[in-house]
């Protein structure tokens, strides 16, 4: 029955095209959970804009951002999928949680670290307070799990600092959720700097696979990728860019970087750089196919995008109304 489910809530920012490494680090277990879980996913544009963002192309990224989450197979009559922007919950109950949580804690954020050094022009507020933005979302729908890059496992950890405590203070106000790392695919490296993580934002476009990159520019990229020249092909960390080739190519198949390795011993640079090229694009074909389906029909990306606000207002009101009576503020009609 659909609400004894478990609750999963993940978000996504629609920074720039999803890469490869969000889709098989985050996205493309949120379609697999969806059988198991009662599932909330917000592309996150509240998050977007702690880094300097071009208002026509953010509104663009929004709803190619959506379209790319419906193309990977979640289903928006079950779930929801929604703006977190136009559910005003999220930046309220936000407020309350920022006083429940130290410099200190927000100083030790490694993301925060890494973004302030990448944009040093603009060390706003709100990049430093994003971790506890990112504690409202996944608080107001009490979610139980929060599939992620291990990249994200800090902010997690915070969230549930943030729940615990003001479950002490309070009573029991808010689950306090797991993360769901997936195994293979959790960090996806660079392909021009196998040491950082692939990201969407990148200014070097060699560095990531775009989900909407045709085959041509996959192969090319692929081609391109950083490896070294002790010639061998396995799993070392002296070997960051074979390691990473060989894990891209376990998390689309399915099996483990070892039995990756196992696949392509005694092969050749050229030979494994062609059998990951063919594994990305069999995988990201039928993605694309749906996308573009699904990128022209506006009038479904705006009918989703309006009921899965009013789904998601209508939970996240009730935790927010919740919290506010909790901490002493005069009742109010929502
Ligand atoms: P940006 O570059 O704008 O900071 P991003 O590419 O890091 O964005 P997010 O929108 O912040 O992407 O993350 C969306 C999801 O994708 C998160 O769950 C995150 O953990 C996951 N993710 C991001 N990068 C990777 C990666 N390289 N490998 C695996 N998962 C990733
Ligand atoms: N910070 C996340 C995106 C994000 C998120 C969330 C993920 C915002 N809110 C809630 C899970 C749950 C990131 O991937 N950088």
């Amino acid at each position: 029955m659909e609400n004894t489910k478990k609750t999963i809530y993940s978000g996504i920012q629609p920074s720039g095209i999803l890469t490869l490494g969000n889709y098989l680090g985050a996205v493309k277990n949120w379609a697999l959970l969806q059988e198991e879980y009662n599932c909330y996913y917000g592309v996150v544009d509240m998050h977007a804009i702690t880094v300097r963002q071009n208002p026509t192309e953010l509104r663009k990224r929004c709803a190619d951002t959506m379209a790319l989450i419906l193309a990977a197979g979640v289903d928006p009559e079950r779930h929801t999928v929604y703006y977190q922007s136009q559910v005003g919950a999220h930046a309220e109950l936000m407020w309350i949680l920022n006083c429940f949580t130290y410099m200190g804690e927000l100083n030790r954020m490694t993301q925060f670290k890494e973004k302030s050094s990448r944009h040093a022009d603009n060390i706003n507020s709100g990049l430093f307070t994003y971790p506890v933005l990112m504690a409202a979302d996944i608080l107001l729908y009490n979610a139980d799990l929060v599939p992620v890059g291990s990249d994200q496992r800090q902010h997690l950890e915070l969230t549930r600092d943030i729940a615990i405590r003001m479950n002490g203070i309070f009573g029991d106000i808010f689950t306090v959720p797991e993360a769901y790392i997936a195994k293979a695919g959790a960090r996806i490296m660079s392909l021009q700097s196998p040491e950082k993580k692939m990201s969407k934002s990148d200014e070097n476009v060699n560095g990531f696979i775009a989900l909407l990159d045709d085959e041509k520019t996959i192969r090319a990229k692929i081609r391109r990728a950083v490896t070294d020249s002790d010639g061998e092909i396995r799993l070392a960390p002296e070997k960051p860019g074979i390691t990473n080739l060989l894990s891209i190519y376990a998390a689309i198949k399915k099996i483990t970087p070892e039995e990756a390795e196992k696949e392509f011993a005694g092969m050749n640079y050229g030979q494994l750089k062609e059998g990951v090229s063919d594994a990305i694009v069999d995988e990201l074909k039928p993605l694309q196919e749906r996308y573009y389906e699904i990128r022209k029909d506006k009038e479904l990306l705006n009918r989703v995008a309006a009921e899965g606000a009013e789904k998601a207002a209508s939970v996240a009101y009730r935790t927010l109304g919740k919290v506010q009576r909790k901490v002493g503020f005069a009742p109010r009609k929502l």
